[in-house]
């Protein structure tokens, strides 16, 4: 059984975890508005993995009979940056995310919660994956700089993301 610590900070992720998706989904748009449609994908694929982290935690509460509480998910802002800019922002919620798994690692340590520590061991490596993804695109964009023509090219990469 987990402890009731650990059940409420697992409901605090799985809210993370939905918000991330409303908030790539939210780029997403934003830049399929703006006709970057290879970003406005690469968003969109981000956002269908947040859904899938939520629903990894949500499924490990209910597999060791904890109560899943579904918070009210923010809205996430609608206007929007640069590309480099949003792209910046969404390698800092990655940080972000990782400090949070990280903080329930060290719960499950101090518990000696043996099955949630081996749970994590998916997003740790995860989290490795998701902060390289965002900042390998930021550094393309900081040398990209203001060339639209090297600009429409990553756009067209990131659209092959599958
Ligand atoms: Fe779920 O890893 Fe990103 O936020």
């Amino acid at each position: 059984m987990l402890s009731q610590k650990m059940q409420d900070i697992i409901n605090e992720q799985i809210h993370r975890e939905l918000y991330s998706a409303y908030l790539y989904q939210a780029m997403s748009a934003h830049f399929e508005f703006e006709s970057w449609g290879g970003f406005a994908h690469w968003m969109h694929h981000q956002a269908e993995e947040e859904q899938e982290h939520a629903e990894r935690f949500y499924k490990y509460m209910l597999d060791r009979g904890a109560r899943v509480i579904l918070k009210g998910i923010e809205q996430p802002p609608v206007e929007f940056g640069s590309a480099l800019e949003i792209f910046q922002a969404a390698y800092e919620h990655e940080q972000y995310i990782t400090a949070s798994i990280n903080a329930i690692y060290e719960l499950a340590v101090a518990e000696k919660d043996y099955p949630t520590q081996e749970m994590l061991q998916w997003f740790i490596k995860e989290q490795v994956e998701e902060e390289k993804h965002a900042s390998e695109n930021v550094a393309m964009l900081e040398r990209i700089g203001d060339r639209i023509h090297a600009l429409m090219a990553l756009d067209r990469q990131l659209a092959e993301r599958s």
